[in-house]
């Protein structure tokens, strides 16, 4: 095992990680920028190392700050987390030169990742069903004569970079060529890396995705699947595992194409592969992520299996002594994601300290979150709080619970997203699990208005309980 794991992450990943590093008996030291001086994972981890300044290409991007803190804590290893370094080539190759373990897949493997198209082609080729598409394209009258052959309609994504940038959708022939040069650029200003690709535009999928975990001897497991089809503007917003309402005979054939697919590439440590589900039950491979994710909380909740313990196990080249027939789904885990964003403002994200942070607890209740009263929410970074996970012995279970938890949280200062998530969770197609990518869209002005009439921070209207008195300002600690 390591000796001391180095934590090159921020915010409520970074919290997990050491938390894993402790309870494995692994010393952690926090890397952190100047704006995250005062955060949880600096306050637990043994050691903290500043890395720089606030933002992210001067700190957490900065590779040398970020393996030089490696070297001079004597560190024999280091945990990306999510975003950041995480799916960057090069790092697992840096790392190798200077004599650290990078926590993840091989260099090898996140490169032919992180090409799209490649990873769709890979993919197939190892039997997983794809949507009708092609390989990168070599310029717009190629995607015109590709597209013919398709059908529309279509769309064009970014080879560099999944999460919806450089994605553009052609309803016909007459828009490719703008359609191309908006997609072409984006994706060149997004990922250094102009080249899309096509696929068929399926409608009002599902978004679908089976965790994974590998050892670095063959051995490969999947932990079932997590609906994450409640996006906003590609940013998840809530999550559940295991995905509802499909057959068993789905549930199994995702998880046996995931470790499929896992098996012909060689993929080690935790991963995820993403598919887009239609309505008659059809499953394509559209990308994999060869990371941590920030929705992972939900698969432990149904499985019991603690992900990121097993990340530092295998990287430190343990044997995956979990067998598939072992793994069993017990019950339903919902997350809510809450962002310190104004709902009422487009979701613009708000800054400022927090003079009051209560967190909900009680039975099949999760709070991961950096965050605690008196905390100052910086600028430089995403708008994530923390997350709030719930196991229920059913969905429906989970999602009382789920209301009664946010219920119980109070957040005094920024404004969140507490009461639009409570208002997702009240929707009665959400009770239906009537779930696909089109959900918050189709009902995003009526969430957006119902939330605003709920006070931030009070209870379900559904059951009014007291209201705590609030003092003018919280201290630390
Ligand atoms: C699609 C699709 C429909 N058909 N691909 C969005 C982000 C990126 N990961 C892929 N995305 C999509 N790819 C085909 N061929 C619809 C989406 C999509 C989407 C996917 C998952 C969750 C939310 C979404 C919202 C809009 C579009």
């Amino acid at each position: 095992m390591f000796k001391k794991v180095l934590v090159a992450n921020r915010g409520e990943i970074a919290l997990r990680i050491v938390r894993a590093c402790r309870e494995l008996g692994v010393a952690s030291v926090a890397a952190f920028s100047e704006a995250d001086r005062d955060t949880l994972a600096v306050r637990e981890a043994d050691e903290a190392v500043c890395i720089g300044p606030a933002p992210p290409a001067k700190s957490y991007l900065h590779i040398p700050a970020v393996m030089s803190a490696a070297l001079i804590s004597g560190c024999d290893a280091i945990h990306p987390g999510y975003g950041f370094l995480s799916e960057n080539p090069y790092i697992g190759e840096i790392c190798a030169q200077l004599g650290l373990t990078f926590i993840g897949p091989s260099p090898d493997v996140i490169t032919r990742m992180s090409d799209k198209a490649q990873a769709r082609k890979a993919m197939h080729e190892a039997g997983l069903p794809v949507l009708p598409g092609s390989e990168a394209l070599l310029n717009e009258s190629d995607a015109r004569e590709q597209a013919g052959a398709i059908g529309y309609p279509v769309l064009l994504k970014a080879v560099g970079g999944g999460g919806g940038r450089g994605m553009r959708l052609v309803e016909s022939e007459s828009d490719l060529a703008a359609a191309y040069a908006v997609a072409s650029n984006e994706a060149r200003n997004a990922f250094n890396n102009a080249d899309l690709y096509l696929e068929k535009y399926l409608i009002g999928p599902r978004h679908v995705e089976v965790q994974v975990l590998g050892d670095n001897f063959g051995h490969i497991i999947h932990l079932g699947t997590r609906d994450c089809s409640l996006q906003r503007r590609h940013q998840k917003v809530l999550e559940e595992a295991p995905a509802p309402g499909l057959s068993d005979t789905l549930l199994k054939a995702l998880g046996t194409a995931a470790v499929k697919g896992c098996k012909s590439i060689g993929y080690s440590n935790a991963g995820t592969l993403e598919f887009l589900v239609d309505r008659s039950g059809g499953y394509y491979f559209m990308e994999m992520n060869t990371r941590i994710q920030v929705e992972h909380g939900v698969t432990e909740m149904v499985t019991g299996v603690d992900l990121v313990k097993w990340q530092i196990r295998i990287a430190a080249g343990a044997i995956l002594t979990l067998q598939q027939k072992a793994i069993r789904i017990t019950g339903h885990a919902i997350e809510c994601r809450i962002n310190a964003e104004d709902p009422a403002k487009g979701f613009l994200p708000q800054a400022g300290t927090i003079q009051l942070f209560l967190p909900p607890g009680g039975i099949g209740v999760r709070v991961d979150s950096h965050v605690y009263s008196g905390y100052s929410v910086p600028t430089s970074y995403d708008s994530l709080l923390g997350k709030i996970l719930v196991w229920g012995e059913d969905r429906a279970e989970a999602i009382a619970r789920m209301r009664r938890a946010l219920g119980e949280t109070i957040i005094v200062g920024p404004v969140t997203t507490i009461a639009f998530q409570q208002q997702i969770l009240a929707h009665p197609a959400f009770a239906q699990a009537e779930l696909d990518t089109g959900f918050l869209p189709r009902h995003m002005d009526d969430l957006v208005d119902a939330a605003l009439g709920t006070p931030l921070g009070a209870p379900d209207p559904g059951s009014p309980g007291p209201r705590l008195p609030v003092p003018a300002a919280a201290g630390g600690q």
